[in-house]
This record gives structure tokens, sequence and C-alpha cells, in this order.
């Protein structure tokens, strides 16, 4: 098949789902064409198979906001005509979905019905698609997609509370390639960041609110007190600097390292002993399934997906959201017990082969499949 992918290009989990997702699509023979404003962080392997094609709005002194999801659906248009792309997949309905609508309705007008797939990844509709703003939009563009999918029973539920919704969702989790998410490095130089005596926290987020960062610190600030531990933060976003002030303020700030954007997750995963996701809310959690994946257990917020990925008492813990006191008991009991740290390590990596991307990506085709054979078009 050949398949348009539209994604925010950017570190958010969505866009890397995207993005592993057509790497893997283009291994099974199918051709796959990113349509993105720029390319996507985790696409590194452009083959005849993988196409990036540049979404540009032309800056013009009149338009206060320039209007992407326009550029976004005429490009669409253009590439399908170009390429013979046979299916939209979009991820992240704001304005991705709508701006596919567009351009499937514009490509009717020639005579090519292009059938549109979208993703729900969870902020798009727990956090800002049901913001009355964007309400309206967000319910039409699902409701006329040929299918929909979300990342998690979860999510689904909420779509389903938060929206009018008249199609059918499929619950399509998020997944892990193996062959891609490096587990062993001859030397992951754990050493340059912590003693041998210490163990390493880990939390990688966009640094939003609804990470609750200040939690992470607490939560590291306590488990320090009774262990030996350095913190590492992954990731960039607008909590950065108040959580660097509160390091200080707590008199951490030595045994916290701030890490920014990196391209070298697997790698800090790997000198890992705990990861941190005491989210507000959170559709998936796929950085609490990439730290299970590298042997971490996670210490997490008992919100959304997350119990659906993180299992209470065997690949880590869940407590209720801010519930610091429980989530620094729980780390503290897991990290000071080898033996028991080494068990739940082990549990969180076969959790975390429940989500390969071998059961996941078929359940995609077959819904491509669908909506070739059944859209209202034919
Ligand atoms: O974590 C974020 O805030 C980024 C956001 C995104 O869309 O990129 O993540 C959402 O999608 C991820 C991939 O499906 C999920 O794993 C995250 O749980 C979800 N984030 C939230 O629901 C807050």
């Amino acid at each position: 098949m050949k398949i348009g992918i539209v994604c925010y290009p950017t570190f958010g989990g969505s866009g890397v789902v995207a993005t592993e997702l057509g790497l893997a699509l283009s291994k099974r023979g199918h051709e796959i064409h990113f349509i993105t404003y720029s390319q996507p962080v985790r696409l590194d392997l452009l083959g005849s198979n993988v196409h990036y094609h540049e979404v540009t709005v032309p800056e013009y002194p009149l338009f206060l906001y320039q209007p992407y999801e326009l550029a976004l659906s005429s490009k669409l248009v253009d590439m399908v005509k170009l390429h013979g792309i046979e299916i939209l997949h979009v991820h992240y309905a704001i304005p991705h979905a709508y701006a596919a609508y567009m351009a499937r309705e514009m490509l009717q007008e020639e005579g090519i019905y292009v059938p549109i797939v979208t993703t729900l990844h969870g902020t798009d509709i727990t956090l800002v698609g049901s913001h009355p703003f964007y309400k309206p939009a967000v319910t039409f563009s699902i409701n006329k997609s040929d299918a929909v999918t979300s990342v998690s029973k979860s999510l689904k539920d909420d779509t389903i509370r938060l929206f009018n919704i008249k199609k059918e969702i499929d619950v399509v989790p998020n997944f892990i390639d193996f062959s891609r998410h490096k587990t062993h490095f001859e030397d992951c130089q754990r050493w340059l960041l912590a003693e041998e005596s210490e163990k390493i926290i880990t939390h990688i987020s966009n640094f939003r609110k609804v990470k609750r960062i200040p939690d992470v610190i607490e939560i590291f600030y306590n488990i320090q007190k009774k262990i030996p531990a350095k913190l590492m933060m992954v990731g960039e976003g607008p909590e950065k600097a108040d959580a660097e002030r509160l390091c200080k303020k707590l008199g951490i700030a030595d045994k916290v390292v701030f890490f920014g954007n990196s391209h070298e997750i697997d790698k800090i995963l790997c000198f890992s002993d705990l990861f941190l996701l005491p989210s507000e809310t959170e559709s998936f959690g796929l950085a609490a399934l990439e730290a299970m994946a590298s042997g971490v257990p996670v210490i997490s917020s008992n919100t959304g997906g997350i119990p659906e990925v993180n299992i209470d008492g065997v690949s880590g813990y869940l407590s209720d959201v801010h519930d610091i006191d429980d989530m620094s008991k729980n780390a503290i009991y897991m990290l000071s017990d080898d033996e028991r740290l080494k068990t739940f390590k082990s549990n969180a990596r076969t959790e975390s082969a429940k989500f390969s991307i071998d059961k996941v990506v078929p359940q995609y085709e077959a819904i491509y499949q669908r909506t070739l054979t059944t859209c209202d078009y034919l």
C-alpha cells in the first residue's frame, strides 16, 4: 500500500509512534510518505520506501496567524496525486484530521477517494480537543474519518465521554520496535553520571504541566534522603526552568542532571534503575513503555491508560495522582533491595514484550485494508 503519514515531527510521543510505525510498515513492503513541517526526529532512515515531504507555510504580512491547516491540506492533495497515495493516516486529531478531511473533499471533486485513518493520542482529546474552542471541529473530523483508532482503552472511553462520537473506535496500543530499541551497550558510561553505589532515577517528558514535574523532583528528594541516588531529567518544555529552581531550593541541584532533548534515550535508560511518571493524565505513557523495554521499572500515577501498561506490583507501582508519599515509599521499597529490584527490572522487560511492534503493525494494516474496501465512495 502507499500510505501518507501526517504527524507532529517533534519529540512528543505521537510523532515517535507515527515515525516508528511508518518505518515498520516500510520494512513490510509498504511505500511510506511522511508529510510534516519538518523531518520527524526519529526518522533517520530515508530509503526507497520512505519519503519525506515538507509542508511549508509561506509568510504573508496580512495574516496574523499563518494558515498551517490550509497549507497541509493543499500539500496532501498534491502528494496524493503525485505519488498515488492510497490512504492517509493522521496522528493527533488537531489539526491533522481536519486538514485530511479537507484534502479528501478536494480530491473527491477530482474523482479520487483517499480514506482517512485518524489515531487519537491523548491531549488532542483530554486537554486541547475538548476545549470549547476546538470541540466542534474535532468532533466533526473524528466523525468524518473513515477509521478512528485510540492508543488505549482509557482514551477510547474518554473520547466517547467527552465528544458526540458516531464512529467505532478501534483500540490499537502503542508499541516498541525491539529491532530499533537498543537494550545492550558495551559501555553505557554510567560512571560518568553516578557513583557505583548510587541508584539512577530517570524522568523523560516534554516538561509540560500535565507531567507534574515538581512531583518528580519531590519524589526524588524523598528517595535520596534514604538511598544514594542521582536523577536524570530528559526533555525540554515550559516547566524545566522552575524544576531547576526547585532542585536548587531543595539543595539537591548537584544530584540532578538536566539533559534537554536527547537522541540517546536508549542509552540513558540502559543505566537507569527506576523511571518516574507521576503525570496528571496520560493516555498511554509511551515513555514508561520505553523504560520498561530497557528493563527499567516504573513508579507512576494510576491515571488514564498508564495502568494498561505499568502493572501494579509487577513492572512497578501505581499511586493516586499527586500522592508523592506513596510514590516515594514504593520507590524506596524497590530500590532498597537489589534482588527485589532485579525482579522488578526483569518483570518490566517481560511486560513490555506484550507491546511488541510485530503484534501491532498487522492491526493497522487490517484497518487500512478495511477502509479501502468499505469506504462510502466505492
Ligand atoms: O506526552 C505528551 O504530552 C505528548 C503527547 C503527544 O501527542 O505527542 O503524548 C500523548 O501521546 C503519546 C503517544 O500516543 C502517549 O503515550 C502519551 O500518554 C500522550 N500524552 C498524554 O496523554 C498526556
